[in-house]
């Protein structure tokens, strides 16, 4: 049968049509495009219009990708280290050489010190998510599969809450995306209003959720609320912004519950006949009048009525949240609280409201079951996993900021062996404080980095380098959430190769089949694909990559008809078989059962001394176009963009610090410090200033010390670890304090 993904023109060029993911990062999970190959070599990218969910659409970081690609810096063969740690004195070696040595490395220290002695670091939602748990479970053996941002602060606690107050895969707004004519769609009802909750999907497209979608509701007549301390773009078109004091999330959603429940705007039916603890939460509110919440978050009292009326009279409106939710101690509450508005306003598993995943992911069975070949007695020494349940019951992973405490005080035992899979994290991604991380990383004995250029981190740590091919150069399957609640798969094809590059499934592969080939019967990834694909969807590989995309079917008001729960029951997943405003799991892991607010650990509330030295809150991190993380630094265009490091501050604040914008200035407080050029912007509120993150300069001395200049504008140094929330679960990146002052360039 003709390729209906590949097409070749007269002159001898050809074109791919593909769905992206990383790396590079390419966070949308899968938008659709067409890639142009001519001698080998990826000479463009367009968007591809018959992709269901981008239409056509993309954004600079894809339209880029041929630099990124072809890029003189890229590293394409394995190499293993000569000189000192810290030294760029690498040789290229071949992949045979390259697995004999890992292979010996994990052995050896299996056999001498177990295989908790090793840990892999993953990073965030790319497609290496689906593969360094087994990298790590089943290809290598250990328990120890580290996401090291302190408080797990990006979508683990989103998702955990979910599963412990709905039972169901993660909530994303239903934007028509499960039907091929989309917005058109008989089933489906336009949102009036969707309130963007400490979320930009314009510039981060987040996990299955595409940004330009609000765009297309938006000129179908959804209004936008924002609740968001900077006005952002999508802000400045919006019918209300809630511009609220960082960190103070949760008394402005309990706020607005208030108003919900003593006005009786709820829905009483799905109150009365989904819901458990209704009266426990309405009791709780009263503590959160209007007036006392206004206080609080800075946030007009008249605006939080107005907006509260707004989702208590309007349907559907549902909200979007992101991720200050999850950087934040108080984010569990916040999340519970959100899911609470939510369904008390009749917006869950509704048309135009929240679309809720089934329990068991899609295509996530083999994941899962990875952990299970894991003997029980090794399971159970997983870091952090004893002393914070609630965490390790929703993650398989170790609790990140036991991990770097372990690493510190080689309690409970000695970590020896890291695997960087997809994390670059000193160069302030995945880590708080990452001087300390750094520190704490050298006593590592042997390190394999997995990527695409040499990074800080590979320089600091790296023994051996595997390099990785982009999504342009390997076979994949991109699933949006992770499965947990797909709204479409895709194809990522295979249009050319660049050196010696391998994927994470075939590092995967290749390393288990060496070491427990009881557990790795395929011998391709596209066997791997099949396996997955044929028994769940019926489906091949190369069906998938014929049809593009595969959208599943959506089923609304999933709690009526049985399709939330394991045993058929109609209700939800949890305990009560109800949604659980007041949660009994909470309660059995020591938390309130209902949400609270809790200031800041560090604010103008709670540290007013330390405040009058750093006057200003912080928060961090605000996605832009043109990067991902710490990635893309070295492309020329996005770097024409963004060529340095940027940090928002009010005019008035500014005026009186003597700033003006284009000035370098430094962001100090008690953990550390961070160099940024100045932004003089009226979108950020005068007490707040923001600080992006992600900065290393590819273009800079590569060894220690300056690691690529790492330190100069490190915004984590500023960021405290373990500064946590009780069930283990969300960190200050977005809710901190600090000083600013001009500094030369
Ligand atoms: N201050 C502050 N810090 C933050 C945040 C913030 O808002 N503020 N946000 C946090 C969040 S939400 C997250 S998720 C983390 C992200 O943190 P990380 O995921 O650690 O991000 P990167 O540092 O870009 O590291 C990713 C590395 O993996 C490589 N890579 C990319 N794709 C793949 C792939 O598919 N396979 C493999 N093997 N490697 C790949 C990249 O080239 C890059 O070098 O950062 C966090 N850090
Ligand atoms: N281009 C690009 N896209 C990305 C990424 C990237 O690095 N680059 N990263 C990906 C990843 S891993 C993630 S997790 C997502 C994150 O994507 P989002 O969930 O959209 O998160 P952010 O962009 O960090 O922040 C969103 C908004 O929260 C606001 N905010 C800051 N502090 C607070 C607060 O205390 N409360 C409230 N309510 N709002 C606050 C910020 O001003 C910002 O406008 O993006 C993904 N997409
Ligand atoms: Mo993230």
């Amino acid at each position: 049968m003709e390729k209906q993904w590949k097409k070749y023109n007269q002159d001898g060029t050809y074109t791919v049509r593909t769905c992206g993911w990383s790396p590079p990062g390419d966070h949308p999970v899968g938008c659709g495009m067409k890639l142009h190959i001519k001698d080998g070599k990826l000479v463009k990218v367009e968007g591809d219009p018959e992709h269901p969910i981008s239409q056509g659409r993309l954004c600079v970081r894809c339209l880029t990708l041929p630099e990124y690609v072809h890029h003189p810096q890229r590293i394409i063969y394995p190499m293993k280290r000569v000189g000192k740690r810290g030294e760029d004195k690498w040789q290229r070696i071949s992949w045979d050489e390259a697995w004999d040595i890992i292979v010996e490395k994990i052995n050896y220290f299996k056999d001498n010190y177990g295989a908790e002695s090793i840990v892999v670091f993953g990073g965030t939602g790319r497609e290496a998510c689906l593969y360094y748990y087994p990298l790590g479970f089943s290809s290598i053996g250990t328990p120890n599969v580290c996401y090291a941002l302190s408080g797990w602060s990006c979508y683990g606690p989103r998702c955990s809450i979910t599963d412990y107050i709905l039972g169901a895969g993660y909530p994303e707004i239903d934007f028509a995306g499960y039907y091929p004519d989309r917005y058109d769609n008989p089933n489906y009802t336009l949102p009036k209003y969707i309130v963007l909750w400490g979320k930009n999907p314009l510039m981060s497209n987040p996990d299955g959720f595409y940004g330009h979608s609000l765009i297309d509701m938006m000129k179908r007549g959804t209004k936008i609320i924002c609740v968001d301390p900077r006005i952002h773009w999508l802000a400045t078109r919006a019918e209300h912004v809630l511009q609220l004091r960082p960190g103070t999330d949760t008394a402005l959603a309990l706020g607005i519950l208030n108003v919900l429940i003593n006005e009786e705007l709820y829905d009483k039916d799905f109150v009365e006949n989904w819901c458990y603890g209704f009266e426990e939460l309405k009791e709780r509110v009263q503590e959160y009048p209007p007036e006392k919440v206004s206080e609080i978050t800075w946030v007009p009292k008249e605006k939080i009525i107005e907006v509260a009326r707004i989702l208590g009279t309007c349907h559907p409106a549902p909200i979007q949240w992101g991720l200050a939710v999850d950087e934040n101690p108080n984010g569990v509450q916040l999340g519970h609280a959100i899911l609470s508005i939510i369904a008390i306003t009749g917006n869950l598993d509704v048309p135009g409201g929240i679309t809720l995943g089934p329990p068991a992911a899609l295509l996530g069975k083999w994941r899962m079951e990875t952990r299970s070949q894991m003997p029980e007695e090794l399971w159970e020494k997983r870091i952090g996993a004893k002393e914070w349940p609630a965490l390790s019951t929703a993650m398989a992973t170790t609790h990140p900021d036991e991990t770097l405490d372990t690493l510190e005080t080689g309690k409970p035992y000695k970590l020896r062996m890291g695997w960087f899979n997809s994390s670059n994290f000193i160069s302030p991604t995945c880590s708080a404080q990452p001087d300390r991380w750094y520190r704490a990383l050298q006593q590592l004995e042997f390190c394999v980095v997995q990527d695409t250029f040499m990074t800080p981190t590979a320089m600091a740590f790296g023994d051996i380098f595997l390099p990785l091919p982009t999504f342009a150069e390997h076979d994949g399957v991109v699933i949006t959430h992770f499965g947990r609640n797909a709204i479409f798969l895709g194809a990522m094809n295979k249009a050319f190769e660049v050196g010696e590059c391998k994927s994470d499934i075939e590092v995967c592969i290749e390393l288990g089949k060496r070491l427990h080939p009881e557990h790795w019967p395929w011998n391709t990834a596209e066997e791997f694909f099949d396996d997955q694909l044929k028994p769940e969807l019926g489906i091949s590989f190369d069906d998938l990559r014929n049809m593009g995309v595969y959208q599943p079917k959506y089923e609304y008001k999933k709690y009526e008809k049985g399709l939330l729960r394991f045993d058929g029951e109609p209700g939800f997943n949890t305990v009560t078989g109800k949604v659980e405003l007041c949660s009994t799991l909470f309660e059995s892991w020591g938390e309130d059962p209902l949400p609270y607010f809790q200031e800041p650990h560090y604010s103008p509330v709670s540290t007013p001394e330390l405040f009058s030295e750093y006057p200003f809150v912080l928060t961090t991190g605000a996605r832009t176009f043109t990067s991902f993380h710490s990635e893309h630094r070295q492309v020329p265009t996005l770097r024409e963009i963004t060529p340095d490091p940027i940090m928002e501050i009010h005019p008035d604040s500014a005026a009186s610090l003597g700033i003006k914008d284009g000035d370098w200035v430094c962001m100090e407080n008690m953990y550390g410090k961070a160099k940024m050029k100045a932004h003089v912007t009226p979108t950020i509120h005068p007490k707040v200033v923001h600080a992006q993150h992600g900065w290393w300069f590819p273009e800079k001395e590569a060894e220690e010390p300056s690691l690529y200049g790492v330190w100069e504008s490190n915004i984590n140094t500023l960021i405290p670890h373990k500064h946590i929330g009780k069930l283990g679960f969300g960190a200050p990146f977005k809710s901190l304090i600090c000083k600013v002052y001009k500094v030369e360039e």
